[in-house]
This record gives structure tokens, C-alpha cells and sequence, in this order.
């Protein structure tokens, strides 16, 4: 591994990780909107409950029938009072009224793809089970694993493109925002600006088949140098290892190459992740297994083992043919 590669997987392992994500932590203004938001909604319907709640238990005890049978006494008999029909019909309406003035609002702020200049562009693809991710503007492409910067508002946000290129998902970063469904054959937007530099767990939230549970996405926030440079080192092409010419061989002959893509070479597959710097991610499998050597050997054997269901077939490998296809594998830093 480059010396670059080894310091970038150090500083993301250094990275404060929120496996267990919380939407009680919102660390991005979306996240923080919806998040007051829902305290907003809570606040009115828990109003709303105590309100009739103690009108209920007030009459049930006040108006009760006494142990003797009969009533304490009758209470007075309103009928077509227009103050009370009108506050009544009044309340409620107003109650409406500002609970979908502010969900309008939420909604359009997160969803609102109207770009300030010099922000980052991120596609973000969903496929049965993993997530394709691009950078059109810098010529990067990976998988399962989103770089952002970290930016505190808007001007400095990381804006996405969501699409799907199969059945529908749907991302959710519980601290940074979400949920939002990529849906094929058109594009949603969201935009988030982490607060803290960390790594936020995330998964598809929209079934989408038997490996829907286990399609986890990552982001990983980054300070804007350590992001930029992360960004110069995947925009490298693949350069041949002499060492492991027989592996890229195999690569070509067991047909992976159909599916996968390593920049620099031949192999163009759009299928399946892009390969060309699978070295620098920390899991495989969109987030199955930590990216370790005895965890490529497995996967390459047999993904239905660690995945069933998922969409590589096993080609059943093993012995020197495996051994060659990782010493590939560990060339793509
Ligand atoms: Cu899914």
C-alpha cells in the first residue's frame, strides 16, 4: 500500500465512528430541521392530548353517577352556540394550517437541489444491494462509501443527485438527513453539511429485496484538506504491478472485468462496484465484511455465502487462483 493510502485509511480509522446511529444527534442542518420539526409536531399533539385528556378525566370524574344512583345535577344544555362553534372549527383549522406551512418548508429546504456555486456534486446510485457514487466534476467513482467535507451550512453543503438503476431505496443518515427514495427514471435531491468530521452509518430504508437489510452505506465526513486529498488520490488510474500481472490475468478470464471497472485498464464493467481503489475502502460487500484479506479470498469465492441473494454469482475459486485475484485486489489502493 502507497504510503498516501495507508495515512488515508489511518485517518479515517481515526475518525470518530456513529455505528449506532441516532436521530436524536442531528449533526447537519437537514438533520437538525427535521429534527426540530418533529419536536414541533410532538409539542402540538402532545398539547392537543393533554388538553382533551383533562377535559375527559375532569368530566368523567365531575359528571360521574353518585353511589345512590342518581346525578350530582344536570349540566347546562348548549346548543347552536356560535362562539363555541366557531372556536372549535376555528382551532383545529389554524392547528392544520401551521403544522403543512412548516412541513412545506422542511420538505423544500431539503429537498431543494438549487446549488450554490463551488459546492461539491455527488450522484449517488442505488443498486440491488449496494450504492454506486460518483463525483462527475473530479472523474471519481466508488462505491458504498460517501466522502463529503465537512462544511456547517449550506454554501459550503455537499449536494446529491439519487437515482436508481433497479427497484426503488432510499438513503437515510439518521444524523446527517434523509430519508430520501431513489426512484428509477428520475433524480431526487437532498444536500447535507456535516458539523463534526466522523464516520455516519446509513442504510437503504425502502425494501428492495432479500439483501435490502444488508445494502449499509457510509459517509464519511473529512476536514476540507484531508477530503481534498482523498479526492487527488482516487482520481489516480490503476497502474499494472508487474507482481501481480498473473492475478489481473484472472481477472480478465474469470470475466470480472464484465462487471467491474478498474480506471487505467480495460476493465469497464458497470455492473458491479468500480474496483479502482477498492484498497482504500474499510468494508466490502457494502458493509458486509471489513475489507481484510481472508474477506476478499471469501467474498471472491462465494458472495452468496456472507450475501445470498446478492447479485455476484460464486465462481467457487480457491487455492492459487484466489491468491492471485487478491494479490490483484491489493494493487487497487
Ligand atoms: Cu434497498
Amino acid at each position: 500500500m502507497t504510503n498516501l493510502a495507508c495515512l488515508l485509511l489511518a485517518e479515517t480509522s481515526n475518525l470518530d465512528e456513529h455505528k449506532i446511529s441516532s436521530i436524536f444527534h442531528p449533526l447537519s442542518t437537514p438533520a437538525q430541521n427535521e429534527f426540530n420539526y418533529a419536536l414541533l409536531v410532538i409539542a402540538i399533539c402532545g398539547g392537543i392530548f393533554v388538553v382533551v385528556a383533562t377535559l375527559l378525566i375532569f368530566t368523567m370524574i365531575r359528571f360521574r353517577r353518585k353511589p345512590d344512583g342518581g346525578h350530582p345535577y344536570e349540566p347546562p344544555q348548549v346548543y347552536g352556540s356560535n362562539r363555541i362553534e366557531a372556536a372549535w372549527t376555528v382551532l383545529p383549522v389554524l392547528i392544520v394550517f401551521v403544522l403543512a406551512g412548516v412541513t412545506a418548508r422542511v420538505v423544500w429546504g431539503i429537498g431543494d437541489a438549487s446549488q450554490p456555486k463551488s459546492t461539491l456534486h455527488v450522484e449517488v446510485t442505488g443498486h440491488q444491494y449496494w450504492w454506486e457514487v460518483r463525483y462527475p466534476n473530479d472523474g471519481v467513482v466508488t462505491a458504498n462509501e460517501i466522502h463529503i467535507p465537512v462544511s456547517h451550512d449550506r454554501d459550503h453543503a455537499s449536494f446529491f443527485d439519487l437515482k436508481s438503476s433497479d427497484v426503488i431505496h432510499s438513503l437515510w443518515i439518521p444524523e446527517l438527513g434523509g430519508k430520501t427514495d431513489l426512484i428509477p427514471g428520475r433524480a431526487n435531491h437532498m444536500w447535507m453539511d456535516p458539523k463534526e468530521a466522523g464516520v455516519y452509518w446509513g442504510n437503504c430504508t425502502e425494501f428492495c429485496g432479500a439483501q435490502h437489510a444488508n445494502m449499509l452505506v457510509q459517509v464519511v465526513a473529512q476536514e476540507p484538506a484531508d477530503f481534498e486529498r482523498w479526492l487527488t488520490e482516487q482520481r489516480q488510474p490503476h497502474v499494472s504491478d508487474p507482481q501481480a500481472l498473473a492475478g489481473e490475468k484472472k481477472f480478465q478470464m474469470f470475466a470480472c472485468g464484465g462487471c467491474h471497472a478498474v480506471q487505467g485498464t480495460k476493465f469497464k464493467g458497470r455492473l458491479g462496484p468500480d474496483l479502482t481503489h477498492v484498497m482504500s475502502r474499510r468494508l466490502i460487500g457494502s458493509g458486509v465484511l471489513p475489507n481484510t484479506a481472508d474477506n476478499r479470498k471469501a467474498w471472491i469465492s462465494n458472495p452468496q455465502d456472507a450475501k445470498p441473494g446478492c447479485l455476484m454469482p460464486g465462481m467457487k475459486l480457491s487455492g492459487k487462483n484466489l491468491d492471485d485475484l487478491n494479490a490483484f485486489m491489493e494493487t487497487l489502493k
